[in-house]
């Protein structure tokens, strides 16, 4: 976990505008983003996200993104569904929030371009903690399809998730 924390310390940049806090008070850990191709204009990031102090992720930012916001995706019976959580995400304090294909996760929408497996994507998130709100940059990785997220092949995976996007 250490460990982690220092690797996205230099991943940063060291960022000198981010207060020193925000590191101490959220860990972000494994940031990536599913890779896209040319006509798709939206995506996911995925993390897992933990707030010693408690809080919530309330929103998010990145230059590749017109639009980010905070989505869940659930089973409606066989359907697919996703909504935004205009609320935010409960950080229960010290627990690991899992964002992850099928669950949780950031909408990166309005895609200025498309995003290349292997490519890493700045995001910026912000969580609200005791009234204050941090933001934690994030170097997120883009990665095609994970194997098992819905047990799809990668083509047919990307095709839905695109789809599962348009229903918003
Ligand atoms: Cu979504």
């Amino acid at each position: 976990m250490h460990k982690t924390l220092s690797q996205l310390f230099l991943a940063a940049g060291l960022s000198l505008c981010v207060p020193l806090s925000a590191w101490a008070q959220v860990q972000v850990q494994d940031p990536w983003i599913r890779g896209t191709v040319p006509q798709q204009k939206a995506t996911g990031l995925f993390a897992q996200i933990t707030s010693a102090r408690g809080g919530k992720l309330v929103s998010g930012s990145s230059p590749v993104a017109g639009v980010v916001e905070i989505h869940e995706m659930s089973m409606d019976g066989n359907t697919m569904r996703m909504r935004a959580l205009t609320n935010g995400l409960d950080l229960p304090a010290g627990q690991a929030v899992m964002l992850k294909p099928g669950g949780y996760h950031v909408m990166l929408m309005d895609l200025k371009r498309p995003l290349k497996t292997g490519e890493t994507v700045p995001v910026s998130l912000v969580i609200e903690s005791a009234g204050q709100r941090e933001t934690v940059e994030v170097q997120a990785t883009v990665r095609a399809l994970a194997a098992g997220s819905q047990g799809a092949s990668p083509g047919h995976g990307a095709h839905h998730n695109h789809q599962g996007h348009k229903m918003d």
